[in-house]
């Protein structure tokens, strides 16, 4: 073979390679993909510049890497952008959203109009300065808050091979086999999230994770230099990821990279890029000053002319740029038909498997569930709240197999584990051995000592779709989750958050444990509903609200360590009043003035109106499991709940402030305004006052 018919061979190899990916790469096919990516970086540019706010550096910088990855690679649909099986997408870098925004409208995303990318950081637009989930569809996270976006992708590829491990069988077709494609950014990698969710993803060997890592060397203040120096490499290697090392605005490289991250199905993927924030700005490249704050005029002209782009008209996208992204999509967007013909042979050749699957993803419960779990919440005798959440949780093992969830080291206290649910975990001690695929198929998952992960990723597993999940620690470790809480309210998405431990009736472990503002605290996220049950039943249904599709956003369930008394229902009850947040305990329906409590004090509610009615004086008792759930009635019937707010007696082992929401100023309020202490239980209740007596005694004073 002489030279030239090698070369000609080797060339016609190469073409036949590039094409079968989908990239003619040569000549003027190159230039058009410069074109494309040059079109990316001038729609951020003139987004920023009409918006007078927002960071068009990273997108200039990312716009290569992420153009490979949206139109080669990505498995997503325009025309229908929530396909179950596509890929998803995570900008963890929030702030680059023009980059999403911009990707979105080239690519065909219909109310990605161009309008929308005039209106960037306007009133009422879809394109808010970071992308929020809900505005428009193909955003399927809400990110900004540097390192949740890292963690939501995490919890994304859990919940993806816990589907797999339940619906990809012998059979030749395979219902999962999505990526999770991830861009983060410095900012992503110095949050300390992010190292809990890559030990937790590499833990796990989560293969089906390609995360790309805009290695800029710059951040908000300057020189990456001045706050991290660490060899990102080994950091994650260390934690058992598959890391490649490109540059970043090498396409080909990018191409190659993504090829080979998806051939390493054991591990978790970090593509690190090396990139040039600002990239094409002659004067601001490779600056902070490209990170956050429009070009400014000149230097935008500047840029287009050291692009050889037209300084007018602003937003302008080529009619061959336009062809060429929906040329490239359309064959993305076969595997979205491939998969759903693939799909409906499967439906046929296993209809149980596949009724399975409509179930998951319609979260579909038995028409009573709600009055099952609260009967499975019933007790007999006095037991902790997070012991009657036990019982209900086995209820919603057996009827609501789309619920799965995990602890953060902590199972053994919260009592969340299913108990027949298996337990997604490595068999050896072995860095070579992630959990086996079977395993995927259980419901109990182990976050580790990881809160602010574990709240992330459980966000990352709702957006997934079919599951609803749950994750639990001690109340006052809330605190470690609050970011991803105040995000699922933020998307009014059904994420669960389950607390115990809830008070400084936890005792011996004293006040680093013991919650005192958490609940007012938590009370404050808008769209956030917080059950704090009195009793088995209200347990039962505040899990109901969680897992049923009534409402939007999140649920936090705060349960006892500590025994409580059986709260005495009478006949009139019905267990649906717990969904109006607050209620009156039939039997103490009469007196002069209301006690209003929650959870563990609700008995101590009862237990006082007992003994000052041995005295003659007859109180109303109210049992208030949700006040965020008691807010959103109609006042009507507010007000026959609480009657007269200046005759309230409210009682919660937490800060008082809230409760001058709902009475008076010349009202009761027993609560707990100092941090707590190391005792035993009775100590703290006798020194807390929460006892019949001190609460009693104070009753007595107030009435005078
Ligand atoms: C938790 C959190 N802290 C701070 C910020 C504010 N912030 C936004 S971008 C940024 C700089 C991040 O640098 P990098 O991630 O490298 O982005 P680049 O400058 O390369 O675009 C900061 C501090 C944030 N969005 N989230
Ligand atoms: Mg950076």
């Amino acid at each position: 073979m002489d030279e030239q018919t090698g070369g000609a061979a080797e060339a016609s190899a190469a073409i036949a390679e590039a094409e079968s990916h989908n990239e003619p790469k040569i000549g003027a096919k190159d230039k058009l993909d410069e074109l494309c990516v040059n079109t990316i970086r001038f729609l951020a540019i003139d987004g920023v510049e009409k918006a007078k706010s927002g960071h068009p550096g990273a997108p200039m910088g990312m716009a290569d890497m992420a153009f490979v990855l949206w139109t080669e690679y990505m498995r997503h649909d325009p025309k229908a952008p929530s396909w179950q099986d596509r890929d998803r997408f995570v900008l963890s870098a929030g702030h680059a959203s023009m980059l999403l925004y911009s990707l979105l409208h080239l690519t065909g995303y219909p109310e990605m109009t161009i309008e929308q990318l005039q209106s960037f950081r306007q009133w009422g637009s879809k394109t808010a300065g970071h992308p929020e989930y809900g505005d428009a569809p193909g955003i399927e996270v809400t990110t900004g808050p540097l390192g949740q976006g890292f963690a939501n992708g995490v919890g994304m590829g859990i919940a993806s091979k816990m589907m797999a491990a339940r619906f990809n069988t012998d059979d030749v077709f395979k219902p999962v086999q999505n990526w999770i494609y991830v861009i983060c950014s410095d900012g992503d990698l110095e949050e300390g999230i992010s190292s809990e969710a890559a030990s937790l993803a590499g833990h796990l060997g989560l293969g089906n994770l390609i995360y790309l890592y805009d290695d800029n060397d710059v951040t908000l203040d300057g020189d990456k230099r001045l706050s991290m120096s660490e060899d990102v490499k080994k950091r994650f290697e260390a934690a058992h990821w598959h890391v490649q090392k490109i540059d970043g605005h090498d396409r080909d490289a990018v191409r190659k990279a993504i090829r080979k991250a998806q051939k390493i199905t054991g591990k978790p993927s970090m593509i690190m890029a090396k990139t040039v924030i600002g990239q094409g700005s002659p004067k601001f490249h490779g600056t902070s000053r490209a990170h956050g704050e429009p070009l400014g005029p000149e230097e935008a002209a500047a840029t287009k002319v050291a692009l050889g782009w037209p300084a007018e008209p602003t937003f302008y996208v080529p009619d061959e740029v336009r062809v060429e992204f929906a040329r490239k999509v359309k064959k993305l967007a076969r595997a979205r038909k491939q998969w759903e013909k693939g799909m409906a042979e499967w439906r046929a050749r296993s209809p149980q498997l596949a009724a399975e699957w409509d179930a998951y993803w319609s979260h579909s419960l038995p028409d009573d569930y709600e009055l099952q779990l609260a009967e499975a919440g019933k007790t007999d005798k006095p037991i902790a709240t997070r012991e009657l959440s036990n019982q209900v949780i086995q209820k919603i093992g057996d009827i609501a197999p789309f619920v799965v969830g995990g602890a953060a080291d902590l199972a053994s206290s919260t009592k969340t584990n299913f108990k027949n649910g298996g337990s997604i975990e490595r068999l050896k001690d072995d860095v070579n051995d992630p959990p086996p695929f079977d395993l995927f198929k259980g419901k109990n998952l182990h976050f580790g000592i990881r809160e602010h992960a574990m709240g992330a990723a459980i966000n990352g597993m709702t957006l997934y779709g079919p599951f609803r999940v749950h994750g639990s620690t001690f109340l006052i470790f809330s605190d470690y989750m609050r970011p991803a809480i105040r995000l699922a309210a933020l998307m009014k998405i059904p994420s669960i958050f389950v607390y115990t431990h809830d008070s400084v009736f936890l005792g011996e472990d004293g006040p680093t444990h013991q919650s005192v503002e958490q609940l007012f605290s938590l009370r404050l996220i808008p769209n956030m509903t917080l059950f704090r049950p009195a009793d088995g039943v209200e347990t039962g249904m505040a899990w109901a609200w969680a897992i049923g599709s009534k409402h939007e956003g999140p649920t936090i369930i705060v349960l006892t360590r500590q025994k409580v008394d059986i709260i005495p229902h009478g006949p009139a009850f019905d267990p649906h009043d717990v969904w109006r947040g607050a209620y009156l305990l039939d039997g103490y329906a009469d007196g002069d003035f209301t006690f209003i409590a929650t959870g563990s004090e609700v008995t101590l509610a009862v237990r006082t109106a007992e003994l000052l009615r041995q005295e003659g004086i007859r109180a109303r008792v109210v049992s208030a499991p949700s006040l965020d759930l008691f807010d959103r009635q109609p006042v009507d019937y507010q007000n026959e709940i609480l009657g007269n707010r200046s005759r309230l007696v409210a009682i919660e082992a937490g800060r008082s402030s809230g409760w001058y929401k709902y009475v008076n100023h010349d009202a009761l309020v027993i609560g707990i305004d100092r941090f707590g202490a190391s005792a035993p239980l009775a100590d703290i209740e006798k020194h807390f006052g929460f006892t019949p007596e001190a609460v009693a005694e104070k009753v007595r004073e107030w009435r005078g």
